[in-house]
């Protein structure tokens, strides 16, 4: 069986192993005892099973293990790099060289990230006396508005954080005991804003009727986020100089004589974000399990719970993934059952998601437990089958019982009966096109144990969302940023996560002796105001862009590590110090963490600004590599350059490509090739660590190369044995993957050429995603030159490169932002 391929595109592929890597305890490089800023709570009650096993980010790349690592090798394929003609077409997919090779298990840290304030609620009674004399007649939903800041008294402003969406209650005490006490505060000067909109809150005053005070309390209607960055929205709380929105509150004194439905339309989502995919083909990169066959059919199970199903038909939507991408239609075979019972047999082709909606029959459901089953039968004749699974929803008619203490439910009908609440203080909403009525004069009766409550609908479809007071949601709250001001002049950028700050300072001095105005920004005052206070890489690329509109920003140096797993779903938590924009970068690569996007300004893929990264954890690391940078800026060997190659491999000449970038050396350099065709692996190998420790300005790899390796030749492992301490060097990688740091378990090349000692480099320059020898071609002999200029910055000797590229081949997106820098952009090569 051939790989799928087009004929301009040639994919080479070599065998690893499989090797299941059991980690040391978490390194604290990654697990940072550094405090957790207030955008960066951690979820801690992950939906779904708990993950058993752990796989890395899938990357066409052989992962080096830990020292302390054992192996088990098992064959499977993995692409390492490809050669291309530049133009790319969305028909070629290395698959199913895609599919995840390696697992992780990891030991559990035992970091625990400093909770941001949560306050325990403090049960009130419901106002259920206390509620406003009901209307008779039907009120206007309160819907959100403008807010008009010159009614704001900034003075009194909390942040209220809710990462689910229902009604959240927070207290007079809660809010006291955050620091902001309203006793005395006209209930209808609170107000409540989200994303510069007054929405509608619902205030009880508490035990004085004329103020806020002991007892009241604010209700509102929270909506969490699902972003890849957080599911965590934040709402201000301030007090107003205006009337602000109050939510009414509707009489839904029940007529019992009328007949209550017994059932409404529910779905069950399940979408269990286990594992990540960079190749994901569908919308998130997130999901829930792979299934792969050979030609022997398996199956696997997935259970899920309905407790109050009313048997009816019903309906199954399945999100699957396609991954193998054989020559061969179709590649995939997928039996569905549930309890038993197959509802649907389907076979589809390639690199794809499929979105299948299955009809159910009534009595395929059950009451309590359900089984669905995926098998894979294998019997498509192809040498694998590699499925997905994403995530899956049930849509059935479910009775109105609540669960965990409430319920949420979309209907029509002039009467609902909810029964099986845990209380009698029962606190219901209306919900209708996003606006808001507060049901007054429920009925509610004690049933056994529980209690039901019984009140009138609209007899329009509204969604009601019933708690019992102790139930309702509670926000965390947080004391809200002050307005920095971001308007310093900044040719030379620097937006750092707070904790590495003070640490910068040795290099702030250095570049403004440059002469260059230099502002370092907290990256929680640029959410603050470019995202609303959410955790959000655009806030980042919106404050950037107006740098260089308004600041005379030429230089951005971002200073924080990533991880992609901002959701905390793998429970390593590891932290996100200042996230990444992801973008596409070939067929294959959809999921990309690429710097160079937050240096495009006017959108089109080719940055316009130089940007850099220091992928630093710790203070220690950043000192070290303060310190690199500047020893680098006073170095002995300038004028010095490293062009090693891997071995030839088909049509792609790694030596060839090599010396052709040397040519683009000044003749005054010395210039070292060492490529493994002439030399073999050994002694290429001991050639090139002999210049690594002897001090050379310019090390450049061309080869096939992964996040921890550029193949035989130079591991991470290689790096704790270089002796260059004082003489660091500057590292410019032609291949694959060389420079991914967003791993959220692993340090690989990056960090150790970075951040590992006082030897290995001052700066890295490579590709943090498949990268196409084609790209290379074109790339290499923009870029090289320019490093080799005098006086010119690696970071405006890269960024002027990509916009020549960017002229005539705009479509090399992996180029153009998957090859990036961890380093300073205004450190010189030449002086
Ligand atoms: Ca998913
Ligand atoms: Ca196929
Ligand atoms: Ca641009």
């Amino acid at each position: 069986m051939k790989l799928s391929l087009t004929p301009t595109i040639r994919v080479f592929l070599v065998t690893i192993m499989l090797v299941t890597v059991v980690l040391q305890p978490y390194s604290a490089a990654h697990a940072s005892a550094a405090s957790l800023s207030g955008n960066q709570t951690i979820n801690a009650s992950l939906s779904g099973p708990s993950v058993q096993s752990r796989e890395l980010a899938v990357m066409p790349a052989k992962p080096t293990p830990r020292p302390t690592t054992t192996a088990v090798a098992s064959p499977t394929p993995t692409t390492v790099k490809a050669t291309r003609t530049p133009k790319q077409t969305a028909t070629s997919t290395p698959s199913p060289t895609l599919q995840p090779t390696s697992t992780v298990e990891p030991i559990a840290t035992t970091t625990t990230p400093e909770p941001t304030v949560v306050i325990e609620p403090t049960l009130t009674p419901a106002p259920t006396t206390a509620t406003p004399a009901p209307t008779a007649v039907p009120v206007a939903f309160a819907t959100a508005m403008p807010v008009d800041p010159a009614s704001l008294q900034l003075t009194s402003t909390l942040n209220l954080k809710v990462n689910k969406t229902g009604i959240y209650r927070v207290t007079y005490e809660m809010l006291r005991d955050a620091g902001l006490d309203l006793a005395g505060v006209a209930a209808s000067a609170l107000t409540v804003i989200n994303r510069d909109n007054m929405i509608p809150i619902y205030v009880y005053v508490g035990n004085q009727p004329e103020s806020f005070g002991p007892g009241g309390f604010i209700e509102f209607y929270g909506e969490a986020l699902d972003t890849t960055y957080t599911d965590t929205n934040v709402y201000t709380l301030q007090v107003s100089n205006t009337l602000t929105s109050q939510i009414p509150v509707q009489d839904a004194r029940p007529d019992m004589q009328l007949a209550a439905p017994t059932s409404y339309t529910k779905t069950l989502r399940v979408n269990n974000q286990n594992k990540f995919a960079n190749y994901a083909p569908g919308t998130e990169a997130w999901y829930d399990t792979s299934m792969s066959v050979t030609t022997a059919s398996k199956s696997w199970d997935f259970t899920f719970q309905i407790n109050g199903l009313v048997d009816a038909p019903a309906a199954l939507e399945l999100v699957v993934w396609g991954v193998t991408n054989w020559t061969a239609n179709p590649d995939h075979h997928l039996v569905v059952n549930i309890n038993g019972l197959q509802v649907t047999d389907q076979k589809f082709d390639g690199l794809v998601a499929k979105n299948f909606k299955i009809d159910l029959s009534a009595g395929v459901l059950r009451e309590g437990t359900n089984t669905l089953q995926l098998t894979v039968p294998g019997d498509l004749g192809t040498q694998s089958d590699t499925i997905v699974l994403d995530r899956y929803s049930i849509t059935y008619q479910q009775a109105f019982n609540a669960q965990n203490g409430g319920l949420s439910f979309t209907s029509l009908d002039d009467l609902f009966t909810v029964s099986n609440l845990p209380g009698q203080n029962v606190v219901a909403y209306g919900l209708r096109n996003g606006g808001l009525v507060r049901l007054g004069n429920i009925d509610v009766q004690p049933v056994g144990e529980t209690f039901t409550a019984n009140f009138a609908g609209t007899n329009q479809s509204d969604t009601f969302l019933l708690a019992t007071a102790e139930t309702l949601l509670t926000p965390v709250l947080e004391a809200a940023r002050l307005k920095a001001d971001l308007t310093s002049p900044a040719e030379y950028l620097v937006i750092s996560h707070p904790d590495f700050i003070s640490g910068l300072e040795p290099l702030v001095q250095a570049r403004q002796a440059q002469g260059l105005t230099v502002s370092v920004v907290d990256v929680n005052d640029i959410y603050a105001q470019y995202s609303y206070g959410v955790f959000d890489a655009q806030a980042i690329k919106k404050y950037i862009a107006y740098a260089a509109q308004n600041l005379g920003t030429r230089y951005v140096l971002l200073v924080g590590g990533d991880t992609y797993d901002y959701r905390n779903y793998l429970g390593y938590n590891s932290i996100s110090f200042i996230p990444s924009l992801y973008v596409a970068t070939g067929p294959g690569a959809k999921f990309i963490a690429v710097d160079p996007l937050y240096a495009d300004v006017d959108g089109n893929y080719v940055p316009d600004l130089a940007i850099g990264r220091f992928p630093v954890r710790t203070n220690e690391e950043l000192s070290r590599l303060i310190g690199k940078t500047l020893a680098y800026a006073n170095k002995s060997y300038s004028g010095t350059a490293v062009f090693a190659s891997d071995v030839i491999d088909g049509a792609a000449s790694f030596k060839n490509l090599s010396d052709k970038l040397a040519t683009g050396i000044p003749s005054d350099w010395t210039v070292q090739s060492i490529h493994m065709d002439d030399l073999g692996a050994a002694a290429a190998k001991t050639q090139l660590l002999d210049a690594m420790n002897r001090g050379t300005a310019l090390i450049t790899y061309n080869g096939h190369s992964s996040p921890s390796a550029w193949s035989s030749l130079f591991t991470t492992s290689d790096v704790a044995a270089l002796t260059n301490a004082g003489s660091p060097f500057v590292a410019v990688q032609w291949g694959c993957w060389n420079t991914y740091y967003v791993d959220p378990a692993n340090d690989y090349l990056v960090q150790k050429f970075l951040l590992s000692g006082d030897n290995g480099a001052a700066a890295v320059l490579g590709g943090t995603t498949l990268i196409y020898f084609g790209s290379e071609e074109m790339f290499g002999p923009l870029l090289t030159p320019r490093l080799a200029t005098p006086g010119l910055s690696v970071g405006q000797a890269l960024q002027d490169a990509k916009a020549q590229l960017g002229q005539n081949d705009p479509g090399l997106i992996d180029v153009l932002l998957g090859w990036t820098l961890m380093g300073d952009p205004a450190l010189i090569i030449t002086p």
